[in-house]
């Protein structure tokens, strides 16, 4: 059975390229752009969303990079996903909490710096930052007293949430207000398996 997995690690992509490294399974990368690559016909009999990233595991074809990382860890790194139900579904919570809290805002001031540098607008980048405290306030109070989000051991809760904050660290926002996040996120991205997934084209 063989494994592939598209997307440039310059992009939403490196969530589970990381999660791909972080597992230890063999399989081929596709440096899929996000530009054209990711709207030819062959591509889009893979993910007719036209977006990156998205894996193809024998039978199996996955697009969304939270979806692809639950799989991942679910079915070759039992050590990154909890064992009870109870935890499973917390691992799924912070995965769609990350995606529908973060990403949108994080998203609009990803637009304004970087595709929109002529011409940025503040006020989107200001109500952002606004509507950022409150999951931001939420995380940081779950991290107090604890190294990870399920507890002591990094697991796809953690590849995930801090995968899709990868792009915080990109539009330098400012977390000194949250020192747990800060401390956290150091953890996160001190692996070895993320630098791996960077490295990727
Ligand atoms: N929610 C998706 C987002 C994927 C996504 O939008 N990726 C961007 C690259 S950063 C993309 O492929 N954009 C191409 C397009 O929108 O046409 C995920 O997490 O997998």
């Amino acid at each position: 059975m063989t494994t592939t997995i598209y997307g440039v690690s310059g992009s939403r992509a490196i969530r589970s390229l990381w999660a791909i490294e972080e597992v230890g399974l063999e399989y081929t990368h596709v440096a899929t752009h996000f530009f054209n690559d990711s709207k030819t016909d062959d591509y889009l009999s893979v993910n007719p969303n036209g977006r990156i990233p998205a894996l193809v595991d024998g039978e199996v074809t996955l697009f969304e990079s939270m979806a692809i990382n639950l799989y991942l860890t679910k079915k070759y790194a039992p050590a990154l996903y909890p064992m009870s139900e109870g935890e499973q579904a917390k691992a799924i919570q912070w995965s769609v909490w990350a995606i529908s809290e973060i990403e949108p805002q994080q998203m609009q001031i990803v637009i304004q710096k970087f595709f929109n540098r002529d011409n940025i607008d503040q006020s989107t980048i200001d109500s952002a930052t606004e509507n950022l405290q409150r999951p931001l306030a939420v995380l940081n109070k779950h991290l107090a007293g604890q190294e990870y989000l399920l507890g002591d051991s990094f697991t796809v809760a953690d590849l995930n949430v801090s995968g899709v904050m990868l792009l915080m660290q990109m539009i330098e926002f400012d977390l000194s207000a949250y020192p747990n996040i800060k401390n956290w996120t150091e953890r996160c991205y001190s692996r070895d398996a993320l630098k791996r997934a960077q490295s990727l084209g």
